[in-house]
Formats: structure tokens, sequence, C-alpha cells
């Protein structure tokens, strides 16, 4: 980053001492982020600095009124459960110098800044069955601490981010423009993606039928957006609050299987390491049960397996429609980054599809059990 033109922007904020240095952070696709120090009375002391990506989140604005009323009703209910260590359970925004929770730079730009998470950290890919446990709770109880949350609706600051149909319909429309001729290079990934079109209007239906609630969810529970303590490995924050909005649980724990069950990276080029793992797929189960059993409904809890596939499954179509487009949305490193990461996606859903049987059956065993 060029620390001359940015440093404007970190004295945008209510931050005391003296700026001692920055780089970027993280392995996020969307937003630019970095992780900037300051001395404070000799102490090095981190933030985490942030320009939101304007181009996929139209409004930074809401986005932002958003997570500072979810950040402040976190805050509150940990407090309200005298729960230790408060400070680091939730995301602590850093004002403005004006007060809001953003600042502008001088092109116009969104930054925002939070108090960094000391003491733990993101994992891209799964280590262990504990670590999955501690994601799903993690989510599951960030669910339940905001479902009671006081005000209006929030901002669908990405609206229809979820709606698998019009994910689907906008792949067909990239498939039909073919406007980078890439379409000749796809031609098995698409079979595959039609040959499941009948499963992106299953929980739009349960919904509309009122047997799945709306509720207020994370939206993008990937295992890097939950913070793991290094000493006591607890899942200790969800971050990355964007997308938080009304979805379906069904979407966050769906995500939780895309991310925290295979071994290998979202663009492992080795699609023979691609697979669903059994043992992580239960302690997410188990993890997300002890966080979030309390408020799920039944049909909710039998389709917990179902959603793994489904947005796996929905995650291929965006890559793959960003790859069709042009790599307009998705952050690329290399030329098929976006094709690569779809396939991954679509291995995935057919590892899932291989071992359904035995996931169902895993969720009523435990359901039965409490
Ligand atoms: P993106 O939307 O681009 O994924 P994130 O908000 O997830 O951006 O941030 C990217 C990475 O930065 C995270 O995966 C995490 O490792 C790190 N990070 C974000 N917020 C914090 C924080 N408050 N403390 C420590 N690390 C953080
Ligand atoms: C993006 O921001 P990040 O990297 O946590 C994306 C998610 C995708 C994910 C795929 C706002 O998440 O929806 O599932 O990439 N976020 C947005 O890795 O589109
Ligand atoms: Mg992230």
């Amino acid at each position: 980053m060029n620390t001359t033109h940015y440093h404007a922007i970190f004295e945008e904020f209510q931050i005391p001492g003296s700026y001692l240095d920055s780089r970027p952070y993280g392995s996020g696709h969307i937003n630019d982020t970095y992780v900037v120090s300051f001395s404070q009375a000799g102490t090095r002391v981190r933030y985490i600095m942030q320009r939101i990506n304007h181009l996929v989140f139209r409004n930074p604005k809401a986005v932002m009124e958003n997570i500072l009323r979810v950040t402040e009703e976190l805050h509150r209910r940990l407090e309200e459960d005298q729960v230790p260590d408060t400070s680091r359970r939730a995301l602590r925004i850093i004002p403005s110098r004006e007060g809001a929770p953003f600042a502008n730079d001088k092109e116009g730009n969104f930054w925002r800044c939070y108090a960094f998470i000391e003491g733990a950290k993101t994992y891209d890919i799964i280590q262990n069955a504990t670590q999955a446990y501690e994601a799903a709770r993690a989510f599951g109880e960030f669910q339940g601490m905001v479902s009671a949350l006081p005000g209006a609706r929030l901002h669908e600051t990405i609206p229809n981010f979820h709606n698998t149909r019009s994910r689907f319909d906008v792949l067909q429309s990239a498939v039909e423009a073919n406007s980078h001729g890439r379409l000749k290079d796809v031609g098995a990934e698409w079979d595959f993606i039609r040959a499941h079109e009948s499963l992106v209007d299953v929980l739009i239906d349960l919904q509309a039928q009122g047997n799945i609630p709306e509720r207020i969810t994370h939206n993008d529970t990937k295992l890097n957006n939950v913070m793991i303590d290094d000493t006591t490995e607890t899942g200790i924050c969800v971050i990355d609050l964007d997308t938080v909005m009304p979805g379906l649980a069904l979407y966050d724990f769906g995500d939780m299987v895309r991310t925290a069950t295979s071994p290998a990276l979202e663009d492992e080029k080795d699609l023979s390491k691609v697979r669903m793992q059994m043992p992580m797929f239960e302690a997410l189960v188990r993890g997300y049960l002890s966080g979030a059993k309390g408020f799920l409904t039944e049909a909710e809890i039998s389709h917990l397996a179902f959603s793994g596939k489904l947005i796996t499954l929905e995650i291929g179509i965006r890559f793959l429609a960003d790859f069709l487009s042009g790599d307009t949305y998705f952050k690329i490193k290399r030329p098929e980054h976006n094709l690569d990461r779809c396939r991954t996606q679509l291995a995935l859903v057919r590892s899932i599809e291989e071992q359904e049987a035995a996931m169902n059956a895993f969720v009523e065993q435990e359901v039965a059990k409490k």
C-alpha cells in the first residue's frame, strides 16, 4: 500500500498515539484489508482498516449502519450474559473523528476501522474437528444473539444475495451472452450445473410455504470469517459482517459445510484432494446445534446436509458466472482462477451427494439424542 497516500485515512479515525506501519492483510475476495499499527504509550496497538468494495456493496453507508447496530447488540448481549473477555468476542468499530462508523478518502472510497482481535487467527483450511465444532458453535450463537435485534429490518446490503434461482438465472444469461468467448472452456461445468437446476428452488419454495422462517443471518460463514483463539481453540469472534441481513439459517450452515469439511483450498487445482470429510461434518452439526438448536425448526434441521450441497453449488454457479463475464466480482490472482474455484465447488457437491444419506442419518441421530 502507498503509505504516504493512505496515511491521510488513518488520521480520519479516533486512534490515539502515533502511526508505525501497515501492510495488506488476510485472504478475503472482496474488500481491501490492512493491518495498521500505532504506538500508544510505547505499546504497539494494531487495528484492521478496510476499504469497502463499493462495486459489490452499492450502499456502504447502509452496510455500516447494519454493522453498527449488530455489533452494539452483540456487545450488549455479551455484557448482559457476563461473558468474560467481551472486547475480543465481537468486532468493535473505531469511529471517525466526526463520530461516524466510516470515513471517506479524497476519491470518495469508504473506509472503516476495527480494533484488532489479538491472540486469534482465521484459517483458510480446516485443521481439525475442534475448529469445525467451534466455528459452527460461534456462528450458531451469533444467530441467536442477533435474533432479537431491536428496530427496523436490517438493510439488504446485496439484494438476492443467496437467491439461488436468481444466481442460476444470472449464470444462464452469462452463458447466453458468452461475452468473453469462454463458454468453450466450461462445457462440463455448465452441464453439471444444469443437471442440478432443480436444487435451486428447494429452500425458496420451503420459505414461500412458510416452513422455513426468515432470520437475521450472517450470510458469509466461510471458515475464515471466524477467529479461533490461539490458546483455547474456541471460536472467539465472528467477523466480516458486511452481509449480515435477513436470510435463512441454512445459508449459514451450508457455507460452513462448503468451507470447513474439505481439506483442500477453495482454488485447489488437484480435484482429487477435494472431499467432504464426514468427521468435520459431524463436528459442524454438533457445534451448530449446541449454539442454535433452541430456535431451529424441524424443516431447518432436516435440510442441514442439503444446505451444504446447495450453497456449494450456489458458489460454484457464482464463480462460473464471474469467469464467463470477465472476472469483475471476485478478486483473482491468475487468469482461470474463478474457473478453478468453480471446479472445486462442483467436486465438493459430488462428494456431498455420495455421502448425503449418511449425513442425513447423522443429523437424525444427533437430534434424537437430546
Ligand atoms: P473480506 O470481506 O475481504 O473477506 P474480512 O472482513 O473477512 O474481509 O477480513 C479479511 C481478513 O482480515 C480476515 O479473514 C481476518 O483474517 C482478518 N481480520 C478481519 N477483521 C479482523 C479483526 N478485527 N482482527 C483481526 N483480524 C481481522
Ligand atoms: C466472498 O468476502 P469473502 O472473501 O469472505 C463472498 C462470499 C463467497 C466467498 C467465496 C460479499 O467472501 O459470498 O461465498 O467470497 N462475499 C461477497 O469464497 O460476495
Ligand atoms: Mg472474509
